[in-house]
């Protein structure tokens, strides 16, 4: 029997967490030989800490015998304790009277202070996905409160942005989501572009099977306004394959993505003149535990504009946040 492995989620008692802590649970994430003991985080207030020992109570009923143990607390110091891995969903979702600065202060403080707690208290080599927005900066924050901890170890997700545009390109070239391979998708948010100049449909380009004038006005809308079009269809944001996005990420970088790229957003190591530690989504391939950004890879005009575009954006957003740290 392996040594279990603490796992933490926060945001517990949200939607994804809801799907996220019972795939864990079912082994879908490390593997169905590795027992783990879950750790999970919600806000401290009456509300939350009873939705979360709700969702613990299920847990409890599922009797998955990967469940070394379940713990639900309100203190990251000791939601973190020895923590190896930490999937950071809890997140302040943006109100109408929010402006974007106040979104990104009301979030800062919260990976401050989670950053903080692992920075004391986490194993030294803690793998971080931050899912909840905005993800990339988010990772930033809880990375530079955290100066003991592996640097690199502070990723972001892009899985979702990748999953869906997977399967757009699958439907469209009338092929399975397990035919393509090397596609990547360049960050979140409204500057995300897929990158396919590289990607094959069962062995061929696919920029030979999809016209221009599809990938320009259809695909890349379709990926960057997905999140609208679920909370249009559905009345709540995407949860599920948030979580199976995230249950994606960690298990590539656990246990290797098979030589295949799978999209993080990582700390840039200035490779495409991406400034150096700015949490931005690139292509990586996982191996032993660890994740090597893809390098070498030749950029068109289009590409290059959008990775300029998303680095404003996301030095923008550094910006803000760089006070906020400087006074936490
Ligand atoms: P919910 O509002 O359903 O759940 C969030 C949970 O986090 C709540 O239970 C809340 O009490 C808890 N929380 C807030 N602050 C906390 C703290 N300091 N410590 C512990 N728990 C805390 O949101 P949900 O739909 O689960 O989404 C969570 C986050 O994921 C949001 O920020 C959302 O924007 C983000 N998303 C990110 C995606 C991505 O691709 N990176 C896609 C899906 C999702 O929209």
């Amino acid at each position: 029997m392996k040594k279990p492995v603490k796992v933490v989620v926060t945001g517990a008692a949200g939607q994804i967490g809801y799907s996220l802590l019972f795939r864990i649970g079912a082994g879908d994430m490390l593997g169905t030989d590795q027992p783990i003991d879950l750790m999970m985080l919600e806000r401290n207030n009456e509300q939350s800490l009873k939705n979360s020992r709700g969702v613990q109570m299920e847990l409890d009923d599922c009797a998955f015998p990967l469940l070394n143990s379940i713990t639900a607390t309100s203190d990251p110091y000791v939601c973190f304790k020895d923590a190896e891995i930490a999937l950071l969903v809890g997140s302040r979702p943006r109100t109408a009277d929010m402006q974007r600065a106040d979104l990104l202060a009301a979030n800062a403080q919260i990976f401050v202070e989670q950053g903080k707690a692992m920075n004391e208290v986490a194993d030294r080599n803690i793998k971080v996905l931050v899912v909840g927005n905005p993800c990339n900066t988010n990772a930033y924050i809880a990375r530079r409160c955290a100066p003991d901890l592996n640097p690199r170890n502070f990723t972001a997700m892009m899985r979702l942005d990748e999953n869906r545009t997977l399967t757009q390109v699958a439907q469209k070239t009338n092929s399975t989501v397990a035919q393509i391979s090397q596609l990547a998708v360049c960050n979140h948010g409204g500057t995300m572009f897929p990158a396919l100049t590289n990607a094959t449909v069962a062995g061929k380009p696919a920029l030979d099977l999809i016209t221009e004038d599809w990938y320009v006005n259809e695909l890349i809308p379709t990926v960057a306004k997905r999140g609208s079009a679920i909370i249009q269809a559905r009345g709540h944001s995407s949860a599920a394959s948030a979580a199976n996005a995230a249950i994606d990420h960690i298990h590539d970088w656990v246990l290797g993505s098979n030589g295949e790229w799978a999209t993080m957003a990582v700390p840039s190591d200035g490779s495409y003149g991406i400034p150096e530690g700015l949490t931005f989504g690139m292509p990586v391939i996982c191996k032993d535990g660890d994740y090597e950004i893809v390098k070498g890879l030749e950029l068109n005009q289009f590409q290059k504009d959008h990775i300029a575009a998303n680095i404003r954006a996301l030095e923008e957003e550094r910006a803000i946040v760089d006070e906020i740290i400087a006074k936490a």
